[in-house]
């Protein structure tokens, strides 16, 4: 099974292995290959998250339990580099994975496609339409609503203080429109390998709106949940809805410093408990269980948008040499690449890269958001 460790992807530190590695990827002779993409989800959505002072239980009290766990995942899209042998599946599902440890997992399948290492795999968390496919017998009333409303998550939960055994129930319905890119596992070459016969398990985790913030590294996430509990229900509707996390405005006593840090995820300004739980949302999708994954930055909140052309473009820098500068909002101080090389980036985007010159200079430009 998998962890619920979310890790830092050191972008540069992979690319520089990769080189230093070289093809020890497998099956690149040339030949024709199958890939077959499953959906995973992690324990926390299935088993829940209990509080303890462990590394992945919640720290302040308070056990969570999901009833559902509704996403939508899709448009595959990978390359072996530089865009060579670009592959992409228009697939998108619809699936509950409270309920995937026992149900159908696969969602698309590339065949017949070149062999090799694919060092560029992502896919997205867009907002559904009629085409979507429901992959495990989703309620036909919740994906309506979700193409309806561009919803790519549905989750109904519990968050229980042990304390003293209350309860209170959410329901997050949520547009989160979401590209991942460049997945990777830490310490293997980027990307997906493609043999004869292989496949990728697309994980989403359940318990990012629960860390204390976009954390840079693993070792630095705690899992904290009295913020939930103190969402006010202003409607009085027993329920913990969106329209009760949008009137809990207090950012700063819901998250206070230096305890968290909402700087550097998905939104660049959080101004809400709704805006915490879309940013921390928009990180969950990862490969192979832990492997992390860049992410764009949310876009449009309005379903005639989401696809269109508020949808963020990634665009390669030209350089190489230098690494000159990781994505915005991806994994901030995760850059090395003040090497000796002369590349030129030529990204202009309004992010701000964090990284500290300390690389070898072999890497590629990452390319940015914009
Ligand atoms: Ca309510």
């Amino acid at each position: 099974m998998t962890k619920t460790k979310c890790s830092t992807r050191w972008i540069l530190a992979s690319a520089v292995a990769m080189l230093s590695i070289g093809g020890c990827g497998g099956d690149s002779g040339g030949g024709e290959g199958n890939l077959t993409v499953l959906l995973e989800a992690e324990e926390t959505i299935v088993d829940g998250i209990q509080a303890g002072t462990g590394d992945e239980n919640i720290l302040d009290g308070f056990d969570v339990d999901f009833s559902r766990y509704i996403a939508t995942v899709g448009l595959v899209a990978m390359n072996q580099g530089g865009g060579s042998n670009a592959q992409s599946s228009s697939t998108v599902v619809v699936a509950d994975f409270a309920s995937l440890p026992t149900t159908a997992s696969e969602f698309t399948t590339f065949q017949g496609i070149p062999t090799g290492q694919y060092s560029e795999f992502g896919f997205e968390t867009p907002a559904p339409d009629e085409t979507v496919v429901n992959l495990n017998s989703v309620d036909s009333t919740d994906v309506e609503a979700m193409i309806e409303n561009g919803w790519s998550y549905v989750i109904d939960g519990t968050i229980t203080r042990v304390s003293d055994g209350a309860s209170k129930d959410f329901l997050i319905e949520a547009d989160v429109p979401t590209i991942y890119t460049r997945c990777a596992l830490a310490d293997q070459e980027p990307g997906v390998n493609v043999s004869r016969n292989s496949s990728v398990d697309v994980t989403l985790h359940g318990d990012h709106i629960f860390f204390n913030g976009f954390p840079d590294e693993e070792g630095n996430v705690q899992r904290l949940a009295q913020w939930l509990w103190d969402i006010e229900d202003t409607n009085d509707d027993g329920v913990l809805t969106r329209p009760d996390f949008e009137a809990a405005t207090d950012v700063g006593s819901l998250f206070p410093t230096p305890v968290y840090r909402l700087a550097g995820g998905p939104i660049s300004e959080i101004t809400s408990a709704w805006d915490f739980i879309r940013a921390q949302l928009g990180t969950q999708g990862h490969i192979f269980g832990e492997g992390e994954c860049e992410w764009s930055p949310l876009w449009a909140t309005t379903p005639d948008e989401t696809r269109s052309s508020a949808r963020p473009r990634r665009e390669t820098g030209s350089g190489t040499g230098a690494a000159a500068g990781i994505v915005a909002g991806t994994v901030a101080g995760a850059d090395t690449g003040a090497g000796t090389g002369a590349g030129t980036d030529t990204g202009t985007g309004a992010d701000t890269d964090t990284g500290t010159g300390a690389g070898a200079g072999a890497g590629t430009d990452t390319g940015r958001w914009h």
